[in-house]
């Protein structure tokens, strides 16, 4: 299917059947994404990509879209044209240029032992240039840093026990060198591509209509306490699941080809996990983990120790 510009928003707006990142939006940002594109740096460390695997897998609205019409994206390693000091110093030109108005999206820890040399992004007049000072160089000017997965918002896998790399959370690393910049967290391990591109265009709509300080406010507002849009991770799992009746009953699923009863005795850590996975779902809404496996508790602060072992109840 091909979408105007038009068409995107009313995706957005949950007016065309089938797509539902729907009530956080209205109507009214036709106007504003048709004159609004903002520049958007995406930076990778300590990671699996697969934030960014999960982001291209956009069903509705294709990520072509979202690239040509919604952002300008200016630098992301997986997908960039360019490679290198010509990538580089773009990145850090339209960075000056565009100082205090751009998006930068964070996938993956930042590693602070070694002063950061266990994850170095590339290299400028032959000096290495860490994820950790690229992450506190490039947030400072920013309009709005965009967490995208478990590792940049919370630690995520990278910070598990062991961690020798002393692989740390976006905010906390913004926060210990008094880095102010308003933080959006995405969790997921990795994110819906809906809650990625759903966020954005929020904030890109609010920047919009209400200017960039009273724009970023409105997005503030919609966050929870671990900073994250309501709209997507407002709910619980548990008390949303369709399994729900069948837990109150104490019907639990002892093998997982049992699709009839509650999956908390196999592992299922969906009281405490909050998103809307279960009715948004996955792959272009085919399934969920629940209807397969069981809820590891992905988009929770304390993924993974705190929901291991994966497959035991408790
Ligand atoms: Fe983390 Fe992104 Fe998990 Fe992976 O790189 S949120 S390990 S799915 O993809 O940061
Ligand atoms: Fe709760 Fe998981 Fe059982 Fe669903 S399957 S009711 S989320 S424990
Ligand atoms: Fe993460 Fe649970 Fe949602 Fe699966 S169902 S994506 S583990 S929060």
């Amino acid at each position: 299917m091909s979408l105007t510009r038009r068409d995107f928003v009313k995706l957005c707006t949950g007016t065309v059947a089938g797509f539902g990142v729907s009530q956080m939006f209205n109507p009214s940002i036709v106007h504003a994404l048709e004159k609004f594109v903002p520049h958007v740096f995406w930076i990778q460390g300590q990671g699996c990509t697969g934030c960014s695997v999960s982001l291209l897998n956009s069903v509705h609205p294709s990520i072509a879209k979202v690239l040509l019409d919604v952002i300008t994206l200016d630098f992301h390693p997986t997908i960039m044209g360019s490679e290198g000091e010509m990538a580089w110093g773009h990145m850090t030109d339209v960075a000056k240029e565009q100082k205090g108005r751009y998006i930068l999206i964070i996938e993956g820890a930042v590693p602070v032992a070694e002063n950061g040399h266990y994850c170095v992004l590339g290299e400028v007049d032959h000096k290495e240039q860490t994820m950790l000072e690229t992450t506190l160089e490039m947030a400072k000017n920013a309009a709005v840093v965009v967490n995208v997965g478990t590792c940049s918002a919370f630690g995520g896998i990278p910070a598990a026990a062991g961690n020798v790399t002393e692989a740390t959370s976006v905010p906390k690393v913004l926060a210990d060198n008094g880095i102010k910049t308003p933080v959006v967290n995405v969790p997921g391990c990795p994110p819906h591509p809906d809650w990625m591109i759903g966020t954005l265009v929020f904030a890109i709509n609010a920047i919009e209509e209400k200017g960039l300080e009273a724009g970023l406010g409105e997005v503030v507002k919609i966050l929870d306490a671990d900073g994250r849009p309501t709209p997507f991770f407002g709910q619980n799992i548990h008390d949303n699941c369709p399994y729900l009746p069948k837990f109150d009953d104490d019907s639990y699923a002892e093998v997982f080809t049992d699709k009839e009863n509650c999956r908390y005795e196999l592992g299922c850590k969906g009281p405490s996990a909050n998103s809307d996975c279960y009715k948004r779902k996955w792959n272009g809404g085919v399934n969920w983990c629940v209807e397969n496996a069981v809820c590891l508790g992905c988009v929770e602060p304390g993924f993974p120790d705190e929901m291991s072992p994966f497959y035991e109840a408790g």
